[in-house]
């Protein structure tokens, strides 16, 4: 075996390594997201998991957010987003824009907290950033789901 057959076996093999590459991060979509902080993170300051809120009644959720900013929807500025408030519903798909109806609240303003009133009975809150097209980052931030009574 000489060194000249060697070297052209581990070039193509670095080639073969790099065309791998390319196709798998060029291939899928969400390597088109924006990206988020890998320790950016969002959570539900209050309601508390658990809590009982009384009926009839608006009551305040608090949205926080860590190593991340809040900036309004269309506004591009890197490490930012939206908050999305999601209602009784699972996580949407990741890769595409959030839904805009009565499960998932946007908060293109910028808004960090609201009002909203709840039917008696068992819900759910989770929140998700968006970016400036309301769609999740890579890797997407979001809260635990809670769950509150009203009653
Ligand atoms: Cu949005």
């Amino acid at each position: 075996m000489n060194k000249r057959f060697a070297g052209a076996r581990a070039l193509s093999r670095s080639i073969l390594l790099a065309a791998a590459c390319t196709a798998f991060f060029a291939a899928p979509a969400w390597a088109d997201r924006t990206p988020a902080p890998a320790n950016a993170y969002a959570y539900i300051g209050y309601p508390n998991d658990g809590q009982t809120l009384p009926a009839g009644k608006p009551f305040k959720v608090w949205f926080g957010l860590r190593y991340m900013g809040v900036a309004p929807r269309g506004v591009k500025f890197p490490n930012t987003g939206h908050h999305h408030l999601l209602i009784n519903v699972d996580l949407p798909p990741m890769d595409q824009e959030i839904p805009s109806d009565r499960n998932h609240l946007h908060f293109g303003a910028g808004e960090t907290e609201t009002m909203i009133e709840l039917p008696p009975g068992k819900h759910t809150l989770q929140l998700l950033m968006g970016d400036d097209m309301h769609v999740p980052h890579n890797p997407p931030v979001y809260s635990k789901k809670i769950t509150i009574y009203v009653r």
